[in-house]
């Protein structure tokens, strides 16, 4: 499961390391879509052994948290060995751009010492205002950092470290981190990662703490499946039809806030139950405008924080229409719906 399918030698894919304690976890990555991709080399995916980088018998990777408190906080040594090494080994195989390094950041030695740049910015809190790392995710990857994008930017990965107190994790950033040719996700447990790890990473490359939703997961290794699912299948020929992403509900452009109607298939009637009539007529203009109809509607019903979030200007007069009938408004004025 660890194994790059290819060897030594980088595919032209995207490379991706995820540390963890459970390395099992990820056997799902085996299958499917992203098992195929793997087969294929579009993605190369490497699951470490936190526990490999730790020293003494019983490999302790956790510790009581200072200041007191619950449970268990993940020791910043063990993850500056892992990460210090996967860095080092994926330049070191040819990773993107291995011939660019950025020069001056240490890549290998004692993480917890000698590091130039302790005491700037967390990277990846928007709270923070870093330039680096609070930079918006949004934002073209190739500009307003120093470590997005660029031939010397990739010879470090983008570090995505999953935590329920993280920002939200979208289809915009699934489209973003599906851009890049190298991330490496840190799965934490217990009450997380101590967070000078996330400071010490994020002082030399893109750190971003994600979450995928609001509930609390016993660990990040199912969020990083979900994520991993997520930027997979936008991978350029992960999905059997190209077109099938840029109908995704959430998906920028026309779907931005909408999400996606009710689909149907053979036969046409089923236990009494018929498939629209429209969508049997043959009339794509028809059907489009049905399925724009059933979309809103659906968003309106499901998430009307999403719906009321509709740029006014992306909406045509039928659109307006049915939000009236749904007596439903769109726009900061009136939240009253
Ligand atoms: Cl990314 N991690 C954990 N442990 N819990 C979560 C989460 C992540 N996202 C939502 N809940």
């Amino acid at each position: 499961m660890t194994a790059a399918p290819h060897g030594e030698r980088r595919s032209p894919g995207m490379r991706l390391d995820i540390v963890s304690i459970f390395p099992e976890y990820f056997s799902p990555l085996d299958v499917s879509l992203i098992g195929k991709a793997r087969e294929r080399g579009t993605l190369d995916v490497r699951v470490h052994q936190l526990r490999d980088w730790t020293h003494d018998v019983h490999k302790t990777v956790d510790d009581t948290p200072y200041g007191g408190g619950p449970g268990m906080v993940m020791k910043p040594e063990v993850w500056g060995e892992a990460i210090d090494a996967i860095i080092a080994d994926g330049r070191a195989a040819g990773s993107p751009a291995a011939d660019s390094p950025i020069t001056g950041s240490p890549i290998t030695g004692s993480p917890a010492t000698g590091s130039p740049i302790t005491g700037s910015p967390i990277t990846g809190s928007p709270a923070t205002g870093s330039p680096i790392t609070g930079s918006p995710i949004t934002g073209s990857p190739a500009t307003g950092s120093p470590f997005a994008g660029g031939p010397e930017a990739s010879a470090t990965p983008r570090i995505i470290v999953p935590t329920p107190s993280g920002r939200p994790f979208t289809q915009e950033i699934a489209q973003e981190l599906a851009a890049e040719p190298w991330l490496l996700f840190a799965c934490g447990r217990y009450e997380g990662i101590d967070s000078r790890v996330m400071r010490e990473y994020g002082a030399r490359m893109r750190v971003d703490e994600l979450s995928i939703g609001d509930y609390v997961l016993a660990g990040g290794e199912v969020a990083v499946l979900v994520m991993v699912e997520a930027i997979g299948r936008l991978l350029p020929g992960v999905l059997g039809n190209v077109h099938s992403a840029v109908d995704d509900s959430f998906a920028p452009g026309a779907m931005r806030n909408l999400l996606e109607g009710p689909v149907y298939t053979k036969p046409p009637v089923w236990r009494g139950h018929e498939v629209p009539e429209v969508l049997l007529s043959g009339h794509h203009g028809k059907i489009a405008r049905w399925r724009r109809d059933e979309a809103l509607r659906r968003t309106v019903a499901n998430r009307p924080e999403l719906a009321a979030a509709i740029d006014p200007e992306t909406l045509d007069k039928h659109d307006r229409k049915l939000l009236d009938e749904l007596a439903f408004r769109v726009g900061p004025e009136d939240m009253a719906n």
